[in-house]
C-alpha cells in the first residue's frame, strides 16, 4: 500500500514499520489458516474518517447525534451480509470473533450454565469453553473432541456428552478442522436436548458465502464469524441468528459487552460483504478449496502425513511428529526462509498445546494472489524442503539456507500480485 505522505511525515518510524509489514507480507508464502490480504477499497474504508465517530445503539436508536451516515452505513452492512448468507438477523457490531462468541454465550446462557464445544487441542476455539477462557471460566464447559481412529468429528460422542450433560448451548464449527462439518446432525443433537446451536464459522465464512461448504445459517440458533478469514474482510466480528433471538443478541453485543462500535470497520465490513457477494467470489472460494486440496496432494507425495488424511476446506494439519521436531520449531524455523505458517496441536497430541506436533496451513491468502492448483506442487516443494532442512540440523536453519530460499519464494510469488498491497 502506498501511503498518502502525511504519515510518512508526520511519524516516520511509524510509516517505515507499516512498509516493512507491507514487504513482508508481499515476499512470503502466507499460509496462515486464519490470514487473507483484504482488498484496497476494503483498507481504504477501514482507514477512513468514520473512526473518529461514536455510534452506540444501532440503527434509528442510537445515543449521539450525527448518524446521517453511519445509520444508512450500517444498514447496508446488516442487509448485504444478511444477503450473502439467508440470515434473518445480522449484527455486524461485534470487535471481533471471540467477542461475537461472549456474546452469543451472553445472549443464549445464564452464567454459570453448562455449554458443549470442541475442545481447543482437538481443532476448536478458545471461546468455546477452553478452560483459561473466560467462555470456560464463567460456564460450565464439557469438551467434545474428534475419533481416535480417523481423527474426524464423532457425532455419538457429541450426543452421548449432550444427553448426560444436557447443555444450553452446543458449539459447531472449528478452527483446526479440515473436514466439512455436518451442522444438520449437530442441529438434531442440540433439538433432542432443547440446546440452542450456535456455529462459529469464522474460518469457513467465505467458503459458505460462495457456496462451496454446507451454510449451518438454516440450522443454528445463531451464527458467528470474523469477517477477515476466507471472508478477506477486515477485523472484524459478524453475528448471525434466526429473528427471534434478535433481541438478546443485539443486547449481548451493546450494551452488554461492548461500547460504540466500530464505524470504520463496519464501512470496510460492508465493502467486503459487497464483493463476497460478486459471482467471482464463487470462484475463488472453490479456487481456495482446489488449492488446499492440491497442497494436501503435494505434502502427501513428499511423504508428510496428514490429519485426516487430506481437506474438504481451506486448511490442512500436517503431523510433523516423524521429522523429529515440532510444529512450532518447524514454523519458526521455516518462517526465516519466507515461508509463514503456525504450530498447530493435532488430535491426541503428546506435546503440549504450546509446543505441539503439528503445523496449520492455509490456503485463503494465496488464492487470493491468484495462485491456483497448478502451484500447489512448487509451494509444496518449498515448505518440504524448509522442513527437512529445519529437521535436519535440529530444528535450525543457516542463513545463507534461508536467504537462498526466501530469495527463491520471492522471486515465485512475483507475478501474483497482493491485493491491497501490490494490485
Ligand atoms: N486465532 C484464530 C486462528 O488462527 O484460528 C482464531 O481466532
Amino acid at each position: 500500500m502506498t501511503f498518502d505522505p502525511a504519515l510518512q511525515a508526520a511519524d516516520p518510524q511509524v510509516a517505515d514499520l507499516i512498509a516493512r509489514e507491507d514487504t513482508r507480507q508481499r515476499d512470503s508464502l502466507r499460509l496462515i489458516a486464519s490470514e487473507n490480504y483484504a482488498s484496497s477499497a476494503v483498507l481504504e474504508a477501514s482507514a477512513s474518517s468514520l473512526t473518529n465517530k461514536y455510534a452506540e445503539g444501532y440503527p434509528g436508536r442510537r445515543y449521539y447525534e450525527g448518524m446521517d451516515v453511519i445509520d444508512p452505513l450500517e444498514s447496508l452492512a446488516i442487509e448485504r451480509a444478511k444477503e450473502i448468507f439467508g440470515a434473518e438477523h445480522a449484527n455486524v457490531q461485534p470487535y471481533s470473533g471471540s467477542p461475537a462468541n461472549l456474546a452469543a454465550l451472553l445472549a443464549l446462557v445464564e452464567p454459570g450454565g453448562t455449554i458443549l464445544g470442541m475442545s481447543l487441542p482437538a481443532g476448536g476455539h478458545l471461546t468455546h469453553g477452553w478452560k483459561v477462557s473466560a467462555t470456560g471460566i464463567y460456564y460450565n464447559a464439557v469438551q467434545y473432541g474428534v475419533r481416535e481412529t480417523d481423527h474426524r468429528l464423532d457425532m455419538d460422542q457429541v450426543r452421548s456428552l449432550a444427553k448426560e450433560h444436557s447443555p444450553k448451548l452446543i458449539w459447531c464449527g472449528h478452527s483446526a478442522y479440515p473436514r466439512i462439518v455436518d451442522f444438520e446432525a449437530f442441529a438434531e443433537i442440540a433439538n433432542e436436548v432443547g440446546a440452542h446451536l450456535v456455529a462459529d464459522i469464522a474460518h469457513i465464512a467465505g467458503l459458505i458465502a460462495g457456496g462451496v461448504h454446507p451454510s449451518p445459517v438454516p440450522h443454528a440458533a445463531a451464527v458467528t464469524t470474523t469477517t477477515h478469514k476466507t471472508l478477506r474482510g477486515p477485523r472484524g466480528g459478524l453475528i448471525m441468528c434466526k429473528a427471534e433471538h434478535a433481541k438478546a443478541i443485539d443486547k449481548a453485543v451493546f450494551p452488554g459487552l461492548q461500547g460504540g462500535p466500530h464505524n470504520h470497520t463496519t464501512a470496510a465490513k460492508a465493502v467486503a460483504f459487497g464483493e463476497a457477494l460478486k459471482p467471482e467470489f464463487k470462484d475463488y472460494a472453490a479456487q481456495v478449496v482446489t488449492n488446499a486440496k492440491a497442497l494436501g496432494e503435494g505434502l502427501l507425495g513428499r511423504g508428510h502425513t496428514l490429519i485426516t488424511g487430506g481437506t474438504d476446506n481451506h486448511l490442512l494439519l500436517v503431523d510433523l511428529t516423524s521429522t523429529g521436531i515440532s510444529g512450532r520449531v518447524a514454523a519458526r524455523a521455516i518462517n526465516a526462509c519466507g515461508i509463514e505458517m503456525n504450530g498447530n496441536s493435532i488430535p491426541f497430541d503428546k506435546r503440549k498445546p504450546f509446543d505441539p506436533s503439528g503445523v496449520r496451513v492455509g490456503l485463503a491468502a494465496l488464492t487470493s494472489r491468484g495462485l491456483t492448483a497448478e502451484h500447489m506442487d512448487t509451494v509444496a516443494g518449498f515448505i518440504d524442503e524448509g522442513v527437512r532442512e529445519a529437521a535436519k540440523h535440529d530444528g535450525t536453519i543457516e542463513d545463507a539456507f534461508a536467504t537462498a530460499l526466501a530469495g527463491r519464494i520471492r522471486e515465485f510469488l512475483q507475478p501474483f500480485p497482493a491485493p491491497g498491497l501490490t494490485d
